[in-house]
This record gives structure tokens, C-alpha cells and sequence, in this order.
């Protein structure tokens, strides 16, 4: 065959390859190079070492003709790529040293590298750190996404109020991308289905088309690289109207391309308009055809036989989002390959498999049937056509329960009738997992409870992780460094349990002393507050059930004690992090508030040195990495059976943070392992707090009955932090949703336990070295052996180095 020369690795092939990316592929010089030319050639540079083992990987796949692992996700936060990349490709030593020689200073240059922001929070940065287990681990696996052209909002603070910029993130073009215009596919909507030779042709009335490109995806320590292949809506050139453009109707000209390409244009448009919704039904059936359609065509590039599709084939649908996979793949096997449909359904229910990520009953996802009807008219037939198998299924099993078959239908029929998404994802896939053992408990017992009736062996559980790469090794070198000093080894980086070795060393003095150092050194790189002081951090998207007020009363109360005289608690600096949905004022409101108490106490002298609050604008990945190694105390502090599992919880963990929660998701996974005494618990649990919530739940007896908690809330409601404080103190003294003042006598108590363990500031670091050393548990690699066993039998394809 033909060999490709392999690209070397010295400082001098690294800085000679780089001159030549400078010349001839961004076309300058190194006198006249800006710092962003030196950048992209940069990452041309790491990106070629990643694409010669990316050449290795598909050949190797491609022989092998193996059970692929594809995941479809509308969501995908990666992080940024550089640091990622110079690490997994072992050149960034090499890569610092040419940059130097060449005149440029590389962390100016790092931080030239942007993060594709193409997720909302914990549902995408999961599917992110599964991509780098998958890879790492050797299994042949896509991940299929929409390129949005804008991913989640620029957060920015005026007068304490959130405002959202939008996140252009390729504005300067995106070295990492291998664009793939020749693998277009063509995506239809609207029309109607006629019937031709005892068959059904859908018609669409319209037609954009999908472009892909892709991102490598390395594997660590192993010579894979995979993909995410992410897709951008483009119109025909045919919808350009050259007749109107030339009688001056500019804007009417391109009426057409505009609207095709306003298909891949943001990440979760505003849904409080009808168009605002169907244009996200347009992208989930967008991402649903084009991947489909792809993984078709790399199917029949070794296959020739639908039999063998399903045992050659693995399709994890990340919640409900692509769930319109499971009627088009119908679509494609019964009305375009003549399949019958028990072979198809046969084959499509092998393919797929669903993971749920939530247990709100408002957060399950249903679409207007009038809605998908127009949209996407075959497809509403085909979901009818399941039903009828799906209910006759029901009534079979269950004579007679007339409420039961209503309740399973996938179509809810009043007040409006809506496809119920959740339903469809569970009735046409083998299994169907939860996120963490609370959550999948919950879900089996409670909103799939009728399913888990009729199909109880479909149902796993798989407990989430995170990537060790990413969040320890990249986010904190300082820590993973004296890890490996420590173990003597750094093998713990694909085998996390072998952070248990860690436990032998809390008996020793020096180690220790080496860790605190390391904790504090990330608490001064951070550089907000003093690295001293006890770093409190909760860091996650805005949501009333994950309670940032419940911390925010806990802030006021130190302040009032603060302000009272005589104050005993430890220093503290509590950071907040994180965005709330543009549409979600109570969320916002809650944002605006920990702004004014924080503009108020950092300018209280009375406060200096004793309390300080941190809200950095725009928390994204970028900053996650910089603030997890930084942070002594996890705040995870949900409403017990709101938090499907957290994965912040488990990076915070790992960092040897120390976790004030409740029994909530993942929590409770973490308390298991880290032990009891090594995590601060308090509160509700997840049966108390549903018990209470359906009481006659009064919010005012706790306000009344708890000096602390009244006086926190009249500061709020009175204005003393601002007229916003009304509207916060409102909610919780009339409704209080998610039992925050139910939870806030047990949260300040168990936080004066938190003052007392971080007094004994030796114990302290046992406490933090043990919770590390107990984590390894919470690796996404861990997390995709689990989805190997249990869902996809798959296995590895080793690839030569
Ligand atoms: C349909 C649309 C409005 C929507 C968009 C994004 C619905 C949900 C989401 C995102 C959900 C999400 O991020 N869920 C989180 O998933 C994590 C990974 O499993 C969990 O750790 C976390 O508890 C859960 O809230």
C-alpha cells in the first residue's frame, strides 16, 4: 500500500513543520506572523500528528467491519482544544519550545484557543467526556452534532443582571475542523405522502442540505483517534433567486437560504413562540436525517445484508432530543428499502438505545401533533403505526386497565395532543438508562414507572463520569503531578482506581504538607480571594431546584453574623458559577441578587478577610478547568430526587474538594465511597422531600420559627440588596417549590461542621486526599465499560502506534 512518512516529534521537526503550516497553509511569514497566525498554525501543526493517527484509525475500523458505537447528541461541549490536544499528541513540550523560538509567548497564545460552546451544561459535557473514554478505550464510535454557528450564549454582567452576548466562536475560522462538504447529505421537511406501488413516498416541499465536518477525537495513551461529526444546514444554490436579487429585492432573494440556514444558526432557539419551536423540531430531525443517512452509507461500504445492521450497529440517543431517529430509520427501512415492517421495527429496536437524563415531568419533551404532522407528515403516520403496536401490547398485558393504556400511549390526548417523546425513546429501543442509581430508581418507580411494568428488563442503570484527561490531568497539572509523584506511576490516567493507592499516603506528614501547597497554588492561580481562605464553590447551570438561593441564604446569615460582632466562622471565599436560560426570570432574579449581596459585602470592611463572594461572568469549560482545582468545598445542594446525578460533583471530588450535599443524584454515589465522615450531609431526603411536598407544605412556619432564616429573608424582601431581593423573597415565602427554607436550618448547621473540620486544617487535607483517592469510581472511563456491558456489546479495535 501506500505509506505515509511520519511526522517526528523533536523540538526541531515540530518547529520546522511549523514554519512550513506558516508558509504555505496560512500564506505569511514569521516576520509578519500575528499572534493568531501563530496560533492556528499551532494547532495545524498538533492537528497533523492527530490526523496521521486518525488515517491509522479508519483503516483498522474499516477492516475490522466491528459493531460501531454511534452517539447522537444536540449537544456537545468539547472544551477548548489545544492544551487537550498538545497533550494527548505528547508534543507540548515541543510545540512550547517552537513558539519560544519563534518569538511568541505560548500561554498568549493558549489563549487564543476558543471552546465550541455547543451545549447547554451537564447533558453535553457528558457526551463529551464519553467521546474521550470511547477513544481511549479503543471502541470504533462517531459522535453525530449540529455545528451551531452560535453555541450557548457570552454571559455578561450589567448592574448585576445577566445579560446574553452572542458566542460567534469560529468568527476566526476553527483550526480544528476537517470540513466534508462531499458527504452532504439532503434533508427534507413539510410536504405530504402519496402512495406508489402499494409503497409510501414522502414528498417533502422543502430541502436543505446537511454539510459535515469533523472534529478528531483522541484517544489517551493509545493510538485511536475517532470523530465527532458535526452538521451545518446549508441551501441549495437553486434558492438563491438571481431574478429578484437583480431587480433589487435583495432581502427577498435570499429569503429562502436564510431560512434553510437558520436551521444550524443557535443552540436552543427561544421556544416562547410557535416558530421559535418548530424551528427546534426543524434541528433534532435535521441532526436525526443527516447522521442517519451517514451511518447508512458507512453500513453498506461492508455490509449488503439488513440482517446484519442491528448487530453491526449501536445508536445511543442522549435523551429525547434525536429521538425522531427511531420513526425515520423506520422511515428509510419500510418506504425506501421495501424492508416489512416487523423486520424494520425489528432491526430499529436493536439499533437504538436511550438515555434519560432528567426527572422532571416538565423537562420530558412532547411535540404538537399538529406541529410534527406538517412538519414531517410520514413521520407522524409511522409514530401512529407504533402506537397501535405499542397499545395492543398494553392491552394484552393489561385487560381491561383503560387508565394505563392512556397514560402509555405515545400520544397524550388533553388538553392538547402532543407526542410524547419519552414514550416513543423507550418503546422503540432495547434499553433504556438512567444517570445515576437514585435516578434510575426513581425513574423506574415513578415517570417510566408503566413502562418498567411492561418491559422491566430494558431498564439499566449506568452512573455518569468525567474525564481524568480533561478534568484532572489538564485542569489541574499541580495536583496530578504530585498524584504521580505519589503512586510512583501515571497510569492512574487510564485506570482511575488506582487512586485507592493514594490512601496509604495520608499517613504521610510531607505528603500532605505537598498537598495543601498544591490546593493553595490553584487558589492563587485562580487569584479570587485570598488562597488562605476556604474556597466555597457552586458551580453549575442556574435552576431553582439546584437551590443557588438556599447557598445565597447561607451567605446573608455569615454576613448578618459578620455585622453582628463577634464572628467565629473560618474565612471564606464563596464563588458562584454559571448561566441561566435567557427565558427564565426567576433563575435570573436569583443571579441579579447574589450580585448586589456580593457588591455589598466586598465592600464592607467589616467583611474583609472574614467573607467574600466571586461571581466570574460566562462560566464555561474554560473556566470550570480553572476553578475545580481551585475549590476546598463542592456545594451540591439540590432538592434530594430533582438532580438526575451531577457530574460537577464528581470532578470537584476528584480535585479533593470536600462535598456539602444531599442525597441527590450521583451524591449519594460519592458519599458511598468517599465514606460518611468525609462528606457533609444535610437535609431533606429524596422521599422526606416528596412526602413534604405533597403536604400542605407552609413555607412561613420555618421563617417564623427560625430567627437566622427570617432575618436573611427581611434583609432580601425589604431591599436591602436591591429591589430584586422582592421578587426572590416572594417565591420562597410563598411557594418555595423546592423546599429551600424546609433544608436552610439543616445546610447552615451542617456548614458550621464544614468551619469546625477546616479549624484542623491536617485533618482537613486527610479528609481532601482520602476524597480523591476514593473517586475512581466517577471516570467516564468506568462509565462507557458500564454502557459496553450492559447496552452496546461492543468491543475495542486496537489500532498499531
Ligand atoms: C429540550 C431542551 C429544553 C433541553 C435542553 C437541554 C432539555 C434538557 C437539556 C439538558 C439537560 C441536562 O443537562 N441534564 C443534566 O444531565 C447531566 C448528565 O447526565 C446530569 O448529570 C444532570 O443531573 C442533568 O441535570
Amino acid at each position: 500500500g501506500v505509506e505515509l512518512r511520519s511526522l517526528g516529534n523533536t523540538p526541531d521537526e515540530f518547529r520546522q513543520d511549523m514554519l512550513s503550516n506558516l508558509y504555505y497553509r496560512r500564506g505569511t511569514t514569521v516576520e509578519s506572523a500575528s499572534a493568531q497566525d501563530a496560533y492556528e498554525t499551532l494547532a495545524l501543526t498538533v492537528r497533523d500528528r492527530l490526523a496521521e493517527r486518525r488515517a491509522r484509525t479508519a483503516a483498522a475500523q474499516y477492516e475490522s467491519n466491528p459493531r460501531w458505537v454511534y452517539y447522537l447528541s444536540a449537544e456537545y461541549l468539547l472544551g477548548p482544544q489545544l492544551e487537550q490536544n498538545l497533550l494527548y499528541s505528547g508534543t507540548s513540550e515541543a510545540a512550547h519550545k517552537a513558539l519560544e523560538a519563534c518569538g511568541f509567548k505560548p500561554e498568549e497564545i493558549a489563549a487564543l484557543d476558543v471552546e465550541p460552546g455547543l451545549g447547554n451544561g451537564g447533558l453535553g459535557r457528558l457526551a463529551a467526556c464519553l467521546l474521550d473514554s470511547l477513544a481511549t478505550l479503543d471502541i470504533p464510535a462517531v459522535g453525530y452534532g449540529i455545528r451551531y454557528d452560535l453555541g450557548i450564549f457570552r454571559q455578561e454582567f450589567q448592574d448585576g443582571r445577566q445579560i446574553e452576548r452572542p458566542d460567534d466562536w469560529a468568527f476566526q475560522g476553527d483550526p480544528w475542523e476537517f470540513p466534508a462538504p462531499d458527504d452532504v447529505q439532503t434533508v427534507g421537511f413539510y410536504g405530504h405522502v402519496d402512495e406508489r406501488d402499494g409503497r409510501k413516498v414522502w414528498q417533502p416541499g422543502e430541502v436543505v442540505l446537511g454539510e459535515p465536518s469533523h472534529l478528531l477525537v483522541p484517544g489517551y495513551g493509545t493510538t485511536t483517534v475517532n470523530i465527532v461529526r458535526l452538521w451545518r444546514a446549508r441551501a441549495h444554490q437553486a434558492s438563491f433567486d438571481l431574478t429578484r436579487f437583480s431587480a433589487g429585492q435583495y432581502a427577498e432573494a435570499v429569503q429562502d437560504a436564510v431560512r434553510a440556514e437558520n436551521i444550524s444558526k443557535v443552540l436552543y432557539p427561544d421556544d416562547s413562540t410557535a416558530a421559535g419551536r418548530e424551528l427546534r423540531l426543524k434541528q433534532q430531525y435535521f441532526l436525526v436525517s443527516c447522521s442517519l443517512r451517514d451511518i447508512v452509507r458507512r453500513f453498506r461500504l461492508r455490509n449488503s445484508d439488513w440482517d446484519a445492521f442491528g448487530s453491526k450497529t449501536a445508536i445511543q440517543l442522549n435523551d429525547t432530543h434525536p429521538v425522531l431517529a427511531i420513526p425515520e430509520l423506520m422511515r428509510l427501512l419500510v418506504d425506501e428499502e421495501g424492508l416489512d415492517w416487523d423486520h424494520a421495527w425489528s432491526l430499529v429496536r436493536q439499533t437504538f438505545n436511550y438515555t434519560c437524563h432528567t426527572l422532571l415531568p416538565e423537562a420530558l419533551e412532547t411535540w404538537p401533533v399538529d406541529m410534527l404532522g406538517r412538519l414531517l407528515p410520514r413521520h407522524l403516520e409511522i409514530i401512529y403505526l407504533i402506537n397501535a403496536g405499542l397499545l395492543e401490547e398494553v392491552r394484552s398485558r393489561f385487560p381491561g386497565d383503560i387508565d394505563r393504556v392512556r397514560r402509555m400511549s405515545l400520544i397524550q390526548e388533553t388538553p392538547e395532543r402532543l407526542v410524547r417523546m419519552a414514550n416513543l425513546a423507550v418503546t422503540g429501543t432495547t434499553m433504556t438508562n438512567g444517570v445515576a442509581e437514585l435516578h434510575t430508581q426513581l425513574l423506574t418507580s415513578t415517570v417510566l414507572r408503566d413502562f418498567h411494568d411492561l418491559w422491566p428488563s430494558r431498564f439499566a442503570n449506568v452512573t455518569n463520569g468525567v474525564s481524568p484527561r480533561r478534568f484532572v490531568r489538564l485542569a489541574s497539572p499541580g495536583i496530578s503531578a504530585l498524584i504521580s509523584s505519589g503512586l510512583g506511576h501515571d497510569r492512574w490516567l487510564t485506570d482511575l482506581s488506582l487512586l485507592s493507592g493514594l490512601e496509604a499516603l495520608t499517613g504521610d506528614a510531607s505528603f500532605r504538607e505537598q498537598w495543601r501547597e498544591v490546593k493553595r497554588s490553584a487558589k492563587a492561580a485562580l487569584g479570587l480571594g485570598d488562597p488562605g481562605a476556604l474556597m466555597d464553590v457552586m458551580i453549575k447551570r442556574f435552576h431553582e431546584y439546584k437551590r443557588q438561593q438556599l447557598k445565597l441564604l447561607h451567605v446573608i446569615t455569615l454576613y448578618q453574623r459578620i455585622k453582628a460582632g463577634g464572628y467565629d466562622g473560618v474565612p471564606r471565599t464563596v464563588l458562584f458559577g454559571g448561566k441561566a436560560a435567557p427565558a427564565y426570570q426567576a433563575a435570573k432574579n436569583i443571579i441579579h441578587l447574589i450580585n448586589a449581596v456580593a457588591a455589598a459585602v466586598n465592600a464592607d470592611p467589616a467583611a474583609a478577610g472574614l467573607l467574600r463572594v466571586a461571581f466570574p461572568a460566562n462560566y464555561n469549560i474554560t473556566l470550570a478547568e480553572h476553578i475545580i482545582p481551585a475549590a476546598d468545598l463542592s456545594e451540591q445542594i439540590s432538592m434530594a430526587g430533582k438532580e438526575a446525578s451531577g457530574t460537577g460533583n464528581m470532578k470537584l471530588t476528584l480535585n479533593g474538594a470536600l462535598t456539602i450535599g444531599t442525597l441527590d443524584g450521583a451524591n449519594i454515589e460519592i458519599r458511598d465511597r468517599v465514606g460518611a465522615d468525609n462528606f457533609f450531609l444535610f437535609g431533606l431526603d429524596a422521599p422526606a422531600a416528596l412526602a413534604l411536598r405533597s403536604g400542605p407544605y407552609q413555607p412561613r412556619d420555618h421563617y417564623h420559627a427560625d430567627d437566622e432564616l427570617r432575618a436573611a429573608l427581611d434583609a432580601i424582601r425589604s431591599g436591602a440588596f436591591g429591589g430584586v431581593g422582592h421578587d426572590v423573597a416572594a417565591s420562597l415565602l410563598d411557594r418555595d417549590e423546592y423546599l429551600t427554607l424546609a433544608d436552610y436550618r439543616s445546610y447552615v448547621d451542617a456548614q458550621a461542621g464544614v468551619d469546625a473540620a477546616w479549624r484542623d486544617q491536617d485533618h482537613w487535607t486527610t479528609m481532601s486526599i482520602l476524597n480523591t483517592a476514593r473517586a475512581g469510581f466517577f471516570s467516564s472511563d468506568r462509565t462507557v465499560t458500564d454502557y459496553l456491558d450492559r447496552i452496546w456489546h461492543a468491543t475495542p479495535v486496537r489500532v498499531e502506534g
